[in-house]
């Protein structure tokens, strides 16, 4: 889903099941970004997990061609869409789901979003657990993105 208006770009994921993992951040919100940058907007992605893994190297070509948006992590530390596909399987099955979690979570060990940032070269803080810490944490991200550059929060999310 892409939303816009003149000042602000909004790129977030569509239910993924339907497109390749890697194309959200890597082809379609960094693509809009730059094309955003000759019209002063401020473009901001919501970053699935899953897919940001399947194309980390990306966020390389943000930092090198400097090229500002400010990245949520939409952090569920999961495949979640694969959770839920394995559950609804073993449903119809009549299996219990007690090990839908196996191949499709992104835990033990958690990823640090934020220090995947910072070896790319961004801007990178977080986890963020606390919403009562949100607040300050976009605007520190803001305060780069403005600056013309990329920036990363990775904020923990519930499942869905
Ligand atoms: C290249 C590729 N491999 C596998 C899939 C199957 N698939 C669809 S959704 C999904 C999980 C997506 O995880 P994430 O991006 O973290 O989003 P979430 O479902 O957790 O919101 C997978 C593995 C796919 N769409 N593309």
């Amino acid at each position: 889903m892409f939303c816009s208006s003149d000042r602000v770009h909004v790129s977030a994921s569509a239910p993924p099941a339907d497109r390749l993992l890697g194309f959200q951040f890597c082809s379609a919100s960094l693509g809009a970004a730059l094309a955003n940058r000759k019209h002063g907007r401020l473009s901001i992605n919501i970053q699935t997990d899953g897919d940001l893994n399947f194309a980390p190297g990306v966020l390389w070509t943000a930092a090198h061609h400097r090229i500002s948006m400010l990245i949520v992590m939409h952090n569920n530390r999961g495949y979640h869409a694969e959770v839920m596909f394995v559950e609804r399987q073993c449903s119809l099955h009549n299996r219990g789901a007690e090990n839908a979690h196996i191949g499709t979570k992104l835990t033990d060990p958690d990823i640090s979003y934020a220090k995947m940032a910072q070896a790319y070269g961004l801007y990178g803080e977080g986890p963020i657990t606390d919403p009562k810490d949100l607040a300050a944490a976009y605007k520190r991200g803001l305060e780069r993105v403005r600056k013309g550059e990329p920036a990363l929060i990775d904020v923990v999310t519930q499942p869905r």
